[in-house]
Order: C-alpha cells, then structure tokens, then sequence
C-alpha cells in the first residue's frame, strides 16, 4: 500500500465544549484550543479531530447542524478557526473537521425552507411522506428512541424521517442537488486549510429502496434501524463520488464512524482504493451489545474478551488499510473504566492503565486518543439523572424504566455506559473547576480532578499522561518507527489467559508486545530469541531463561534478534 502522510501519526480528539475556556463564559472554545496546542504538540499529536463547532442548537450537542459555514459563537468565530489552522500548522498539527451530512438541525435554512414549501426544492432535501391519519410510513424506531417520523411544523398531513433526535432530519442523499450542495461545503472547508474529516454516522446515507416495516423486536411496536440499514442502497457509490470529488483532490486524511459494514467490502472502505483513508475499529465497543437497548450492554469486557475483539479486527484487516484504534470517544465510557473492569481489586492504578494504553496504541494502525484519556480519566460515578446531559442516555433511561427496572437499577445500569462519561470538563490542574474556566463551567467538573490532573501528571515522570508521551515518541522513532506504523501484526500466545501479546514484524525487524491484564504476576515462555527492552511501564523485567515472569499489570515492549 502506497505510503501516506498520515500512516505515522498520532491522532487526539477534542469535544470542544469541555476542553478550554479561555473567555470565562464557561463552554470550551477555539481560542482555549490555541492556548493548549503546545500540550498536544508535546504529547506528539500530528491530527486533530474536533468534534463540531459549527453553529448548531446543540440538541445533540453540535451533531445537529443549523449552518455548515459557520462557527458557533459559542465557541468563536471562522477568524479563530483560521488562526487556530495556522497555529496548528505551525506545530505540524493538522486539523480535521468532523463531517456531520446524514442529517442536519430542524433549525437550518433547508429544512425551514422545506417546511415552508414541501414540495419545492427544499422539500427534495429531506424525507418527507405524507401521514395516512395515525399510520405512519414505517414503524422504524430512532436512534434515540421513538419513531424516526415526527410530524412537519406546519403541515399536520405531512411527517419527516430522522434517524437520530428529531431536531436531526435525514438529509435525502438520493437529490444529486443535495450531494453537491455537500460537497461544495466540504471542498470549502478543504480549502480553507484543513487535513481532512471524520465522518459521522456515514453508513446512514442511503436507505432501502422502498420503505417499508419490519417485525417489532420491542413492546413500543417499533424496529431496531439495523433492518433498514440491511436492505439499504449501496452506500459505497456515493462514498466514492465524495472520495473523487473532495478528498483525492485535497490528499485528505478521512476516518468513517463505520459501523455495520459488510467485512467482505473492507478494501472498498479502507484499501488503497477505498472511499476513506481509515474507519474506527468499534469491535469493543460493540461487543455483545443487547437487543433491548444499550442500557442492557455489558459495561466491561474482561480481557480475555477484549483480546478477542481487537485480535479478530486486526487479522481481519491485515494490510489491507489502516484503521484507528481507540478505546474511547465522546460517544463511549472511558475507556479505562470499560477495558480494565472493577472484578479486579484495585485495577485502577497508573500500572494498569499504562498496559491499557500501549496495548492498542502498538497495534497496526493509526492511535486515537480522546481529551482526558492520556490522563487516565475514569468514568463519572453518577448518583442521580440529574447530572446526566445527553439525549441518548436520557432516552435509554427511560427504555430501562419501560423495561421494568427500578429508578436505582436503571440509573446503575446506564451509568457506566453513558455518553456523559466522556463529556466532562478536561481538568487542567487542581486548581477550581480543574482550571478549566475562570467563569461557571457548564457542567461540574470530574470529582477526582484533583489528584488527576494535566498539571501534576506533567510533572510527574512516571505518570499515565508521560506514558502516552513516549508510546507517542515510539511511532516517530528512527528505528522502530517503521515496524510500529507499518508492521504486521502477529498474535503470541492467543490462548493463555490475561495475557494480551503480539508481533509487529517488517521483515527487518521484530518487536514483541506484551501485557499482563491480571494483578497476579504471569510467566511467559519465549522462543529461543534475544530480548532487548525498549519500553516497560513500571518495575524492571524478570527473565529465567526463555521465561519471562511479568509482574501484574506489568506491560513491555521487546525488540527481537
Ligand atoms: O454517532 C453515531 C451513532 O450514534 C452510532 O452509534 C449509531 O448508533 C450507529 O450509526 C449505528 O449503526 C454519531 C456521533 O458520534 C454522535 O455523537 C451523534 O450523536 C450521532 O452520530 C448523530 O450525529
């Protein structure tokens, strides 16, 4: 596969809303992103990701869009953006937008435009049926619960489709006047100067042909969205007309929040010729997810389990393209609270989440690290609905309510799934509201912001945060940083238990990775090799010949001759 600028890089997500404040007004914005550059810069981050900033209601919190060609004014204006590019740029960060096009707000021009005329070209913009009295045209339930048809202000004959909130109408990607309405925008921001996009939600886009119900798989009567997004038209055509008409062009950098998508057209996603130049590997986020709604998914994966997940993505992918490893997002629990579970005593200590971090970090493909997560941030132990934000969390407490849990057991189970886990305010030091604003933060800061914080862990060398740094530092060594980026990925010893092991082999060289998920400490019998250590993440290595006796928790990186 061809050699791209962004196969070595380090990738860092910001949710701009709780980042930096640099106005006092308490809502994170570009100037505090600017303030901060020289912290993303020194933990050795060449992309960033930030979540939407363009003007929107903030009904799902920036993914409802009410004007692509703006900034929100809480968060600043396209002259900070622009200074931010260059500033970025100057540190050889490249900024990537996120591309937010299966659905829009209700507040946008089009979509008001269409209420006001739905059968002019507006109209054409959206999915808009006509209402048989009570039936609707499909029993399709929302991502965020309830019908994805709600009725048109103004036109009580008439219902609109929306996959998510209902303040998200689904854009009709099948008008070619709405694609290349899209595109200009996206060739806009392409042109302004930044690197590339994440794209949201994209395998929504298309939708089967003819609309119709399928089995109710609840008691609200209502379909999961999976059926449609089964019977869908080829999303990949469109895809690669966005991939001709804006990204080749520009050499961007694209990551696609995939999920669904059929294994066997992995290369027309991610291969040299694919419509993206990545997609996130969800495969622990979705791990045995539930029918009845997230609320009923597990809240953490034992070892073992998670090993399965990121083994069988990595050897399903090989080299055929890159993906973006993660094990967080805004979307997701943190990811030290879902992959290092409380069924271990203790496991909440920098050893643990130091052999969290460089397990996905080494494997093939392009590190994400969200806001928070190089400090180790943990989820949030919520004690009441009152302190939850999101929409989504929102709707699945109510669906554990209908389902028969109690008040308590429902907010226990959404708790440590909720996408508010992740939405906190980034604590900067230990100083009020984690130094996050001068003012009163939108939301209250995280309860251990002071003992986990940027500041102390700066300081502290054998902090999480100093850890990222040189796992960081590793991708863009003169020697290794070849076989991490560009290696194979080979699993060692699959079965052993808690015990999370790989190759990255290049032909020249070979490197070991290996991770002790236990407490306890764990032998490992090597072959016949010479190991040399090139990263430990606490204590020193004991070797009994071809045995090596990890200590718990204990992570290494070997190079092999
Ligand atoms: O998330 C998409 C999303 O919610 C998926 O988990 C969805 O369930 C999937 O497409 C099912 O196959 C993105 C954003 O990350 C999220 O924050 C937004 O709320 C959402 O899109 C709507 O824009």
């Amino acid at each position: 596969m061809e050699q791209k600028w962004w196969q070595n890089q380090v990738a860092y997500q910001i949710w701009p809303k709780s980042f930096c404040d640099s106005d006092g007004d308490g809502i994170g914005d570009i100037q505090g992103i600017i303030n901060r550059l020289d912290y993303l810069k020194e933990l050795g981050i060449g992309i960033l990701w930030i979540s939407p900033m363009y003007c929107s209601p903030l009904a799902d919190e920036g993914y409802d869009i009410s004007d692509y060609y703006n900034i929100d004014p809480r968060f600043g204006n396209l002259v900070n953006f622009d200074i931010l590019l260059l500033e970025a740029r100057a540190r050889n960060i490249r900024i990537i937008m996120d591309l937010v096009v299966n659905h829009c707000s209700d507040e946008h021009e089009w979509f008001r435009k269409a209420c006001e005329d739905p059968d002019g070209a507006y109209g054409k913009y959206f999915y808009i049926r006509n209402r048989d009295g009570e039936h609707l045209p499909t029993n399709w339930r929302s991502y965020f619960g309830g019908s994805v048809w709600e009725p048109l202000p103004g036109h009580p004959d008439k219902v609109y489709l929306h996959y998510f909130h209902k303040k998200q109408p689904d854009l009709n990607w099948e008008n070619p006047e709405l694609r290349e309405e899209i595109y200009r925008m996206m060739n806009w921001w392409m042109d302004r100067g930044i690197s590339g996009f994440r794209i949201d939600a994209i395998m929504n886009i298309r939708k089967p042909e003819i609309f119709h119900d399928y089995p109710a798989d609840r008691d609200d009567g209502l379909c999961s969205l999976r059926n449609a997004l089964h019977d869908q038209m080829d999303v990949k055509l469109y895809l690669n007309e966005m991939r001709d008409k804006v990204f080749l062009p520009h050499d961007a950098f694209t990551v696609g929040e995939v999920f669904d998508h059929d294994p066997e057209a992995l290369e027309e996603f991610i291969g040299s010729r694919g419509c993206f130049s990545s997609m996130f590997d969800f495969s622990g986020e979705i791990f045995n997810r539930s029918k009845n709604g997230w609320y009923e998914d597990p809240a953490f994966l034992t070892p073992d389990q998670y090993k399965e997940c990121i083994f069988s993505a990595q050897l399903t992918v090989k080299d055929k393209g890159f993906l973006s490893n993660i094990i967080e997002n805004h979307d997701e629990p943190r990811g030290v609270s879902r992959y290092l579970p409380q069924t271990f005593a203790d496991v909440h200590t920098p050893a643990a989440k130091k052999a969290l971090a460089g397990t996905y970090f080494l494997l093939r493909g392009i590190p994400f690290i969200y806001q928070g997560q190089e400090l180790g941030m943990e989820n949030v132990p919520f004690s009441s609905m009152e302190e939850i934000s999101d929409c989504s969390t929102i709707d699945q407490y109510k669906v554990a309510l209908a389902a028969g849990l109690s008040e308590e057991e429902a907010l226990a189970a959404i708790g440590p799934l909720s996408r508010d886990n992740a939405r906190t305010l980034f604590p900067w030091d230990g100083s009020e509201n984690g130094g996050f604003t001068t003012g009163t933060p939108w939301t209250k800061p995280h309860p251990a912001y002071t003992d986990t914080n940027a500041a102390a862990q700066c300081k502290d060398p054998d902090s999480v945060l100093n850890f990222y740094k040189k796992l960081s530092a590793l991708r863009h060594d003169p020697e290794y940083g070849s076989v991490l980026c560009q290696g194979e990925f080979l699993p060692f010893l699959e079965e052993q238990s808690n015990l999370i092991a790989y190759y990255r082999w290049n032909g020249i060289r070979t490197i070991l990775v290996l991770a002790n998920f236990q407490p306890e400490c764990q032998n490992v019998e090597l072959p016949e090799k010479n190991y040399h250590p090139i990263l430990i993440n606490e204590g020193s290595l004991h070797f009994y010949d071809q045995t090596l006796t990890l200590l718990g928790w204990q992570f290494c990186v070997l190079e092999v001759t």
